[in-house]
């Protein structure tokens, strides 16, 4: 998802781009494929050093755009060990590939709200103590101090990222908004209900363009940093799912029961929302909030498009298109 919009972003602005796709033997360009002709497609892994050496060394880039990851939270307590080879150590890959062939380059490395995990402090910026509670998020904290560690070892200039989550008609179904958006949707024409795992677990939920805006500012700042985009407001799954089913016009929305009972009913009380325990994680992430008053002081960085205009977009593209 970020990945397209960069790319967008970034022709837009007159740069030669390259792109950096998986061998895969289903297709998975649908996101890129109205500038497929624009770019320059290489194919590689952060898991394969070898490959990330060569493209790195043959288009010596001026920018680089670290975004390569198993970036599914629960996914990650299944496949820890990839999650770690991909996330943590494709970072390093990435950084030394870039100080052999590139030392120059301005390197952004995507990293993640998911560092603060149990959250030391609310709102969370820069200086929250990190608590990850995750394969991903471990994984993600090493990527944060090996990039750290190179701007200060060898004086390159790499950048950290903090995102909070960032949302668009674009994300996978897999991840929360997205899954009830289309699921919603899904619901009015079939009936068959959505199942979710934790309802109340809270997200600082922007729109993704925007934080790949972030991204192009946080390598056009003159100096390396580390830098949080955040919009500062907090919903829950639970109002996600009640804000999105307004776009439905099927009247209200009504919880009832506790724990792995509770459903969500319409008026006639048809089943909208279920509980399945089998997306509850070994350990949850419950509550994130962010305060990105650096991104907005140094970068000019402010996010338009909160929840209830998020939710808008990812409803009315979904309620076209499906
Ligand atoms: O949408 P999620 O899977 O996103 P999560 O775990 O916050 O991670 C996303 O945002 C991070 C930024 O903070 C990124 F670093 C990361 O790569 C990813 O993009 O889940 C959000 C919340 C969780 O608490 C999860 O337990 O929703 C809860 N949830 C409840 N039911 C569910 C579901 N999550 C998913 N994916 N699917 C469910 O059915």
């Amino acid at each position: 998802m970020d990945g397209s919009y960069l790319a967008e972003k970034l022709l837009e602005l007159g740069y030669e781009v390259h792109g950096i796709v998986r061998r895969s033997s289903s297709f998975n360009r649908d996101r890129i494929e109205h500038i497929v002709d624009k770019l320059f497609l290489h194919y590689g892994d952060v898991s394969d050093s070898l490959s990330i050496d060569s493209i790195i060394s043959e288009v010596k880039p001026i920018k680089i755009f670290h975004l390569a990851a198993q970036s599914h939270v629960q996914i990650s307590f299944l496949m820890p060990e990839y999650t770690g080879q991909v996330d943590a150590i494709g970072t390093l890959k990435v950084l030394e590939a870039a100080r052999k062939h590139c030392p120059e380059a301005k390197i952004y490395n995507a990293t993640t709200s998911e560092l603060f995990g149990k959250v030391q402090e609310t709102p969370q910026k820069e200086t929250t103590p990190m608590y990850p509670r995750s394969p991903y998020g471990v994984a993600k904290l090493y990527s944060y101090w090996t990039a750290k560690n190179y701007r200060e070892s060898y004086g390159m200039f790499v950048s950290n990222g903090i995102l909070f989550n960032h949302e668009s008609e674009r994300r996978l179904e897999t991840f929360v908004t997205r899954k009830i958006t289309h699921g919603l949707v899904n619901w009015i024409k079939t009936g068959i209900p959505i199942k979710l795992g934790n309802l109340d677990a809270k997200r600082d939920w922007g729109y993704a363009p925007e934080y790949c805006d972030g991204m192009i500012k946080i390598l056009d700042y003159d100096t390396p940093d580390d830098f949080v985009l955040a919009t500062g407001e907090q919903h829950s799954n639970r109002e996600f799912v009640e804000e999105s089913f307004k776009y439905l016009n099927s009247g209200k929305l009504k919880w009832i029961g506790k724990g792995v009972d509770e459903i969500a009913i319409d008026e006639n009380e048809n089943i909208v929302v279920k509980i399945d325990p089998k997306y509850f994680r070994p350990l949850e992430v419950d509550t994130l909030l962010g305060d990105s008053s650096k991104a907005k002081k140094l970068l000019g960085w402010e996010p338009k498009i909160k929840f209830k205009e998020l939710v808008e977009i990812m409803m009315k593209h979904d309620l076209k298109y499906k």
